[in-house]
């Protein structure tokens, strides 16, 4: 079998998407999702001038093998843009793989270690009564796990708080993945690590000791004020405590996890096995974050897994709208096969993305389950893809009250 073409296709049925088509000379196809949110058109020149060249005339089986052609013979590794591009070509040989063979991914990498995947979903609000009541609202959609962001008071635009659903967020009436220009954000961590608290109170003394809470400090945070908030709230119990400081420095969260045992996920961002080197090592974490999308594709994701698998640190696979249904398939099939899963993030997609990329992965009660289609079970509607292009877009950036910037 041989590659006879790669093609990039871009839509943005709600906001954009980057998707990867390898075609073979046997009419096999396979999908990878390509999507960097707010530097989509980046990634698709990478894999059309510089991968999909590579790949003509190649046998698409070979799935190690091109991985370590692509990240070894760029010369320049890593980075989120490489990265998304090798992730696209992974997952499409994955498909074409598991289609060839009759078989769904996971039955491909081991079979199913579990019978359906736990997910959380997000609850936002400006204020605390409108967080009650998104909580609610997930809760009746069968969520088991909740994330929960609410507005500072005192700060007018907050990470994770949206007007609407969690799905379609609006800033001014427009979607924030559809303003030309990065909507800006305010910021003041004192006000923040004063409020969390009293979220987490409210939220416990409406929904009770048992519900499994998580919350997002999206790297905001230096050592001492990430130790100061995993401590503070110790008490409530946490499932986990995301992004407390920028990423790029490990030995960042060696301080909170010496005053707290409240569990620290992170890893959205990162691309490589490298830049969890000194968090497994150190057992400094105890989930996992990344998605196949953002980290190279399934073939490195799942030996990042069974490296943190050796710590007793487990999986919560980054899930939000920006990694398209394709992407979402990959995870889902990594998911249901790791042993050491943990939890899935999962917001879902609008209802034409859904229709868009035609999936045979399914979300009951709380649950996912990849489906047992062959390969990801993603098919791609190209007319109607084609009939929703890209659309500039730009994440938000975050100013302090000053009008400096700060993580984001
Ligand atoms: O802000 O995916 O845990 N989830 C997150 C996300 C990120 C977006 C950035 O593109 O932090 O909502
Ligand atoms: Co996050």
């Amino acid at each position: 079998m041989q590659i006879i073409s790669a093609d990039v296709v871009v839509t943005s049925p709600g906001r954009n998407f980057v998707t990867l088509k390898v075609t073979t000379d046997e009419g096999v196809t396979g999908l990878g999702d390509a999507t960097l949110n707010g530097r989509e058109q980046a990634v698709v020149a990478y894999l059309r001038d510089h991968l999909a060249p590579l790949l003509i005339g190649t046998d698409p089986h070979r799935v190690e093998h091109t991985w370590q052609s692509l990240y070894r013979g760029a010369y320049w590794r890593r980075g989120p843009v490489t990265m998304a591009a090798i992730a696209a070509v992974d997952m499409a040989l994955w498909d074409i793989k598991a289609k060839t063979a009759g078989l769904p991914l996971y039955q491909l990498l081991g079979g199913a270690s579990r019978d359906r995947v736990r997910t959380y979903g997000h609850a936002n609000g400006r204020d605390i009564p409108e967080l009650l009541d998104s909580v609610r609202a997930r809760l009746a959609e069968g969520y088991p796990a909740v994330r929960v962001q609410t507005g500072v008071p005192g700060l007018q635009r907050v990470y994770g708080v949206h007007q609407g659903t969690a799905i379609a967020a609006e800033v001014d009436g427009m979607r924030i993945d559809q303003l030309a220009r990065p909507m800006e954000e305010d910021w003041d961590t004192a006000a923040y690590l004063r409020h969390v608290p009293t979220i987490l109170e409210a939220v416990r003394s409406e929904f009770g000791a048992e519900l499994p809470l998580l919350h997002d400090a999206h790297h905001r945070l230096s050592p001492q004020e990430a130790a100061r908030l995993a401590s503070t709230v110790e008490r409530y119990d946490l499932f986990w405590l995301e992004d407390l400081t920028p990423a790029e420095n490990q030995a960042s969260l060696r301080l909170a996890r010496q005053h707290s045992t409240t569990p620290l996920a992170i890893g959205e961002v990162f691309n490589t096995v490298f830049d969890y080197q000194t968090l497994i090592d150190e057992h400094l974490i105890d989930y996992v974050r990344s998605a196949v999308t953002h980290f190279g594709g399934v073939t490195p994701l799942r030996k990042l897994v069974d490296y943190a698998g050796q710590h007793q640190i487990r999986t919560g696979f980054h899930g939000p709208e920006d990694i398209s249904p394709v992407g979402m398939a990959a995870q889902i099939h990594l998911d249901l096969a790791v042993h050491n899963f943990g939890i899935q993030e999962y917001s879902g997609h609008t209802e034409l993305t859904h229709r868009v990329f035609r999936h045979g992965y399914t979300f009951t009660d709380g649950y996912l389950h990849p489906g047992d289609l062959p390969g990801l079970g993603v098919e791609l509607d190209e007319e109607l893809a084609a009939a929703h292009p890209y659309v500039p877009a730009y994440l938000p950036v975050n100013r302090l009250l000053d009008g400096s910037v700060h993580d984001w």
